[in-house]
């Protein structure tokens, strides 16, 4: 696996370096020793990787004046004076070219509340930020069988298979209008691709609606449009059943979170294994084991 790793609140001549931020032996940051060694030198959070089990993973730490950091002017807004980022389109954006793991600042009303985040910064010209991953060949799987706080907050590990939250969704997907890149794999070896040039997640609460109500329009792509039946629906869960099924589409499909209709043609948060985790059209019936969800704001272009 590739690893890099990205720090906050550098001006954009600073991290356009391309050449990535590991340290100069190669390694990658595991502390703010590191991150200082590296050249960078200004209070806030910041990407590291330690190991667990064998293996890397990314993780946030906090780096002040006792590690020898350079605190700015603050602001009001709790940024510190910071340049933060969004979301994914805005770190490549300023100049953060990499696949990975990094930070974004999403919430407008708490902007000094971060997230970890997978960035896609390939596909398509990149500036995707993943918003879910499933894959069954993960040796601990997250568990997606969650409750509709568990959905909101989001779950699981950013470095293997995880639910990024329906508040971060809404709170991405509510800055403009965003494009949503959805790819499959099914269990019989096929691979393709959902892109709608449309995707909203509403607010927990809106007067009427039911809560994170999902849009999405403008569908091309590879494995037909599974989601457009799942179009205007809110957020059901084991604990929440915001359906129009008589019964409950959650427990009757496998216990995940998900915009159930009655109930389902695309399901990408069903138990790995089960012929519930589908992405169903006309043309196609795939069983998946493995799906991707990633969303940046629509680039509109003029000629
Ligand atoms: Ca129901």
């Amino acid at each position: 696996m590739k690893l890099t790793y990205f720090i906050l609140g550098l001006l954009a001549l600073v991290i356009s370096d391309s050449s990535g931020h590991q340290a100069e032996d190669g390694s990658s940051p595991r502390n703010c020793q590191n991150i200082k060694e590296n050249g960078f030198v200004e209070v806030g959070h910041y990407v590291v990787y330690n190991t667990v089990n064998n293996t890397e993973r990314a993780m946030v730490i906090y780096c002040d004046e006792k590690d020898g950091m350079q605190q700015l002017m603050d602001k009001e807004d709790g940024t510190g004076g910071r340049s933060v980022a969004r979301n994914c389109k805005e770190l490549q954006d300023q100049g953060m070219n990499h696949d990975g793991v990094n930070i974004i600042y999403p919430f407008p009303d708490h902007p000094e509340t971060f997230v970890l985040v997978l960035c896609d910064q390939t596909t398509q010209g990149g500036g995707w930020t993943v918003i879910l991953r499933r894959d069954d060949s993960y040796e601990d799987p997250t568990d997606f069988t969650r409750t509709f706080e568990e959905y909101a907050a989001g779950f699981g590990d950013v470095n293997y298979d995880f639910y990024i939250g329906n508040e971060v969704i809404h709170a991405l997907t509510d800055s403009s209008q965003n494009e949503l890149w959805v790819t499959i794999d099914s269990t019989g070896g096929e691979t393709g691709y959902a892109h709608y040039q449309y995707f909203h997640v509403d607010a927990r609460e809106v007067y009427l609606l039911p809560p994170y109500m999902m849009d999405c329009g403008l569908y091309e792509g590879t494995i037909g449009d599974a989601l457009k039946y799942h179009n205007g629906m809110g957020f059901s869960t084991l604990d929440q059943d915001n359906d129009v099924f008589d019964g409950d589409c959650a427990a009757n499909h496998g216990g995940g979170g998900w915009w159930y209709r009655a109930c389902r043609i695309a399901l990408l948060t069903a138990p790995y294994g089960s012929t519930d985790f589908c992405w169903f059209t006309e043309d196609s019936d795939y069983t998946l084991s493995k799906a991707q969800m990633m969303v940046r704001p629509l680039q509109l272009v003029h000629e």
